[in-house]
């Protein structure tokens, strides 16, 4: 309040009201609306003080100085003292909300729900690092390809027997096109672009129609191909040795049995003595001693031929493994199906 002013206003008791009247109901306001309010009221077009001064001139000349001195102090005074309680009603609003919004730093904070990779893209990562820690290179191609890529340029022509071994879906509409019933085509078109040496591993999905306890329509491999001069089945066995330690414990051994595949001649079936029992014969190994972990072979000349490869010149070796096989005997996971049935009470474990 203007003290100065409110001694002057004793010449102006018209003035001297809409001052204590206009000031009480600045103070009374509680809220910044309320304050919005009595400013109308009393600072407005239609206020007795606005009034009041449109009015001066009709006033005889002897009251008009004093009239319009006291009537502009008093607005001024008036504007005044609305910013002042304005600001306090500010912080006073300011000072509640950090009260009634404050925040315990120092309680726990919401535990986040862990996620993981699913157990086949960590098998996978596991086969990749092995093999990028021998010296390959991880190599990537399409899903759907053609029957050239799939069968012919790996040694399977039209009519082989070997086509039907594989239940494949075709691409309706599309002659000869159809999803990888294996990634070996990968290998081929790296081939056709690069000359030996070659280390590489294929891994990703491929596509067979097939579905029950030990088959899903999709599931994961990963192929190796290492083409170089002088390689020979001993490369490929110490290979895979290397591989089936690091991935199932330094003490397995391998063993190599003679099978048959048209892409590779030799042909190997390849086992790891049974990481459950250490070899001596369990119910997991049928008592045999051994887990069937892959399947590999020399590559087959013909194969070449078709990547204009001088197979006079450079060997190679070539090997593929199901990945959820792997992951399966690494886990003691006991059905294929688990692995797609999304039930996080099984996915959670890995
Ligand atoms: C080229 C030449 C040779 C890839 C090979 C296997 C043996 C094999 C199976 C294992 C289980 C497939 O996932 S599975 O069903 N694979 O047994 N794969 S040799 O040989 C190749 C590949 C590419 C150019």
């Amino acid at each position: 309040m203007n003290v100065d002013l409110k001694e002057q206003l004793k010449q102006h008791s018209g003035l001297a009201a809409i001052y204590d009247e206009a000031l009480a109901d600045i103070a009374a306001a509680a809220a910044e609306v309320e304050l919005g309010a009595a400013r109308v009221r009393h600072l407005g077009r239609k206020s007795r003080l606005s009034r009041l001064l449109r009015a001066i001139p009709e006033m005889p000349a002897s009251e008009r100085p004093l009239a319009g001195k006291l009537g502009n102090q008093v607005r001024a005074a008036l504007e005044e003292e609305l910013v002042v309680r304005w600001q306090a009603l500010e912080s006073a609003e300011l000072e509640k909300r950090l009260e009634q919004e404050r925040v315990d730093i120092t309680l726990p904070g919401e535990p986040l729900a862990g996620g993981r990779m699913h157990l086949i893209t960590q098998t996978l990562w596991e086969i990749e690092d092995i093999f990028t820690g021998l010296g390959y290179r991880i190599a990537e191609g399409p899903e759907v390809e053609t029957d050239y890529y799939n069968f012919t340029a790996l040694n399977t022509p039209e009519g082989h027997p070997a086509r039907s071994l594989h239940d494949t879906f075709f691409i309706k509409g599309k002659e000869g096109v159809l999803l990888r019933t294996h990634t070996s085509p990968v290998q081929v078109r790296v081939m056709e672009k690069e000359d030996p040496p070659v280390y590489v591993i294929i891994p990703g999905r491929v596509y067979r129609r097939d579905s029950d306890a030990t088959h899903t329509p999709m599931f994961h491999q990963v192929e190796g191909l290492a083409v170089d001069e002088h390689i020979t089945m001993a490369d490929l066995k110490g290979t895979l040795e290397s591989f089936a330690k690091a991935m199932f414990g330094a003490e397995r051994q391998v063993r190599l049995r003679p099978h048959f595949f048209p892409f590779t001649e030799p042909s190997v079936e390849v086992d790891v003595s049974c990481m459950i029992c250490g070899g001596k014969g369990c119910r997991s190994c049928k008592h045999s001693g051994w887990l069937e972990i892959l399947g590999a072979g020399l590559v087959d000349p013909n194969v070449f031929g078709f990547v204009n490869y001088n197979p006079d010149e450079i060997s190679g070796f070539a090997f593929g493994m199901g990945v959820e096989r792997i992951a399966m005997l690494k886990h003691g996971v006991t059905d294929l199906r688990m692995f797609y049935d999304n039930d996080l009470r099984f996915i959670k474990q890995f």
